[in-house]
């Protein structure tokens, strides 16, 4: 159990994902307890040419959306990123826990540590073309410490 667990976080950790001009890396999803109807999603992304992250979906979810968490007085909300997320040039945006996170809402059932989940990803480059992105992400309780490449032993068996 323990070995596959591995193999999955070194297969994502090392593998990235591209669609024409987007970069996801370090992606997974916070695993959920029965009864727990949302959860977010965390990644790191980075555009080549200005885009926008305007949409996502997962059959796990009835709804999936965008984020912000920002204090409010002592108050810590979160809301949808109106019109999406905008992705500039070069520049990595990170999704984590306490910022910016996908929130994945209406939950059909709990999703369980080392499991996947599929996630769609809908982008907006600046002429305006929608580009599509589909991803299948880890799930597990916390971001995992493996996902960080400078600390990861590299263990050539298990790269893609
Ligand atoms: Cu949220």
């Amino acid at each position: 159990m323990k070995l596959k667990a591995l193999a999955l976080v070194a297969t994502l950790a090392c593998g990235t994902v591209y669609a024409q001009t987007v970069e996801i890396r370090d992606a997974w999803v916070r695993a959920t307890v029965k009864g727990q109807t949302a959860t977010g999603a965390f990644m790191k992304i980075t555009a080549k040419d200005d885009a926008r992250l305007i949409g996502a979906s997962s059959p796990v979810a009835g709804v999936t959306e965008v984020h912000e968490m920002k204090m409010e007085g002592d108050v810590m909300k979160m809301r949808a990123v109106p019109g999406g997320l905008d992705l500039p040039a070069g520049k990595t945006v990170e999704l984590k826990p306490g910022g910016y996170h996908m929130m994945m809402m209406d939950l059909k059932a709990p999703l369980a540590k080392d499991s996947a989940v599929p996630l769609t990803l809908v982008f907006k480059d600046a002429k305006g073309v929608e580009s599509r992105m589909e991803l299948k992400l880890p799930v597990a309780l916390a971001a995992p410490a493996a996902m960080d490449h400078h600390s990861m032993p590299h263990m050539p068996a298990a790269r893609p």
